[in-house]
């Protein structure tokens, strides 16, 4: 049998930062409720939970990366919402917001999620921010709590 490693997804005990862009807001606030849902349901105490506010998607890893460094988070879930339809700018926000929330995490090594949409327009935002297709920032919640016990090795 071969030994396989995996992380629970118990969140009781650990500390967790969401950064959430203000921008599409009627979006990132239906995927940070999600978020705060997913670590409360599995065990997260409110007082573990901080939410950081910046402005837009672009903003998030610089606020991920200061928050990593100062060791207060076991885990950082970024969200927001990156559409086209609204701005000719879409590709370079969407590909630094994902290359930069990457970089943060390898960097400090702490688990930083990615819970940012980047979608072609509001219908499919709206189906993955609580409707058909989920909710993309419970999933990155998921993703945070699994990669924590992981690191750990609980
Ligand atoms: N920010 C987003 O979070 N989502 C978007 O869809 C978006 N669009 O479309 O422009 C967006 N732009 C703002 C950007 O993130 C920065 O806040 C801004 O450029 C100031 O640095």
């Amino acid at each position: 049998m071969p030994k396989i490693f995996e992380g629970k997804l118990l969140a009781k005990g650990f500390r967790f930062a969401i950064v959430v862009s203000r921008f599409n807001d009627f979006i990132s606030q239906r995927l940070l409720e999600g978020a705060v849902d997913a670590l409360l349901r599995h065990e997260a105490s409110e007082e573990d939970i901080s939410v950081y506010k910046v402005p837009g998607a672009f903003e998030i890893p610089l606020m991920a990366k200061k928050l990593a460094k100062t060791k207060n988070f076991d885990a950082i879930i970024a969200v927001g919402a990156v559409i086209r339809g609204s701005t000719p700018h879409f590709e370079y926000v969407a590909s630094e917001v994902a290359k930069g929330i990457a970089l943060v995490s390898l960097e400090t090594e702490v688990p930083v999620s990615f819970g940012v949409l980047t979608t072609d327009n509001l219908e499919q935002a709206i189906e993955r921010a609580g409707s058909k297709a989920g909710n993309k920032g419970a999933e990155a919640a998921m993703a945070a709590i699994e990669m924590v016990n992981l690191l750990k090795g609980s």
